[in-house]
């Protein structure tokens, strides 16, 4: 980042680097089977901020990696997050219309589409993470590919803070379970971006350990920062709907803690990663600056 961009266009020109990349990772919309790429290809190259990875390249630059070799787990990452808000929007998870200001998929091609829309978007990501390169470390590929398995999993992971909230719908939520939801739902996934630029540097063990300490507090103010939005923006701004915590009377940070008191968290846990990645005095500030975003966002 230049000392005269701002952060939101630094952010966009990231963005446009990663759909560049995109588009190339994915199979064509005249490739067979047709219809199913078109899926994948609405859903992924549908706009979305492509902050997982933009912290998969800030990480990784910032301890001296190359963008070229980022880039592919970076994508990963984003094609594995898409199936998840793929999945969702479905009927027999949270039924929603609209994600990234459009119809959500299974809207435009039906459940059974979207569903396998999904699962080869997970999938495809996996292909891309273990493709050859001349350029990746061996040893090193294969601990991204632990680290990203992990964080895309059940324990303690994207699937198993999804269950948890969907068993808890409509429930008495106590604090802890509220943490575990955020933590594993949200948090792993943004986690497992910024560690996996780490480990693509060829961080050490301590750099690694305060990149995952980094995480772990931007993916809990991110979520809590989602939980807070929900119920002050508008579905222009969000560009999916809001309102729909409260309507499903799911557990949320607002609802437990109060809105001053959520504020107040978040912005603690961006104060504590500020502080991390001060101290990791890696080659540029974005770390610092994509904490800072993530409670100041409007969508
Ligand atoms: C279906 C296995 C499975 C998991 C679903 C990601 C998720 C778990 C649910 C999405 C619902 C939701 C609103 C989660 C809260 C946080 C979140 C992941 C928001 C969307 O991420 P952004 O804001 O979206 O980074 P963009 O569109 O910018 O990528």
């Amino acid at each position: 980042m230049s000392t005269t961009e701002t952060f939101t266009s630094y952010l966009t020109r990231r963005a446009a680097e990663v759909n560049e990349w995109l588009d190339r990772l994915v199979p064509s919309e005249t490739t067979p089977p047709e219809q199913l790429h078109r899926a994948m290809r609405y859903s992924l190259l549908a706009g979305g901020k492509r902050l997982r990875p933009s912290l998969t390249l800030a990480a990784g630059e910032g301890l001296g990696a190359d963008t070229d070799d980022l880039m592919p787990a970076a994508c990963a990452i984003e094609m594995i997050h898409t199936y998840s808000l793929i999945h969702d929007d479905l009927p027999a998870m949270d039924n929603d219309d609209l994600r990234r200001g459009r119809p959500t998929c299974h809207k435009v091609f039906g459940d059974a589409v979207a569903i396998l829309a999904g699962d080869a978007l997970l999938t495809q990501a996996f292909r891309v993470l273990s493709a050859d390169s001349p350029h990746r470390y061996a040893d090193r590929q294969v601990r991204v590919i632990r680290e990203i398995a992990t964080a895309a999993g059940t324990v303690d992971a994207l699937i198993g803070g999804q269950i948890v909230d969907i068993e808890s719908e409509g429930k008495r939520v106590d604090a802890a379970t509220l943490e575990y939801i955020h933590r594993s739902k949200t948090g792993a996934i943004l986690t497992a971006s910024v560690v996996v630029g780490g480990i693509i540097a060829g961080g050490n063990d301590n750099q690694i350990a305060q990149l995952r300490a980094y995480g772990e507090r931007i993916g809990l103010a991110f979520q809590i920062a989602d939980d807070i939005l929900d119920v002050t923006s508008t579905s222009e701004q969000l560009g999916k709907t809001p309102g729909k915590d409260q309507a499903a009377n799911k557990a949320t940070y607002p609802a437990i803690h109060g809105i001053d008191a959520s504020n107040e968290k978040a912005r603690q846990l961006v104060d504590e990663a500020v502080a991390i990645a001060s101290n990791l005095h890696l080659r540029t500030r974005v770390l610092e600056e994509i904490a800072r975003f993530i409670i100041a966002r409007s969508s």
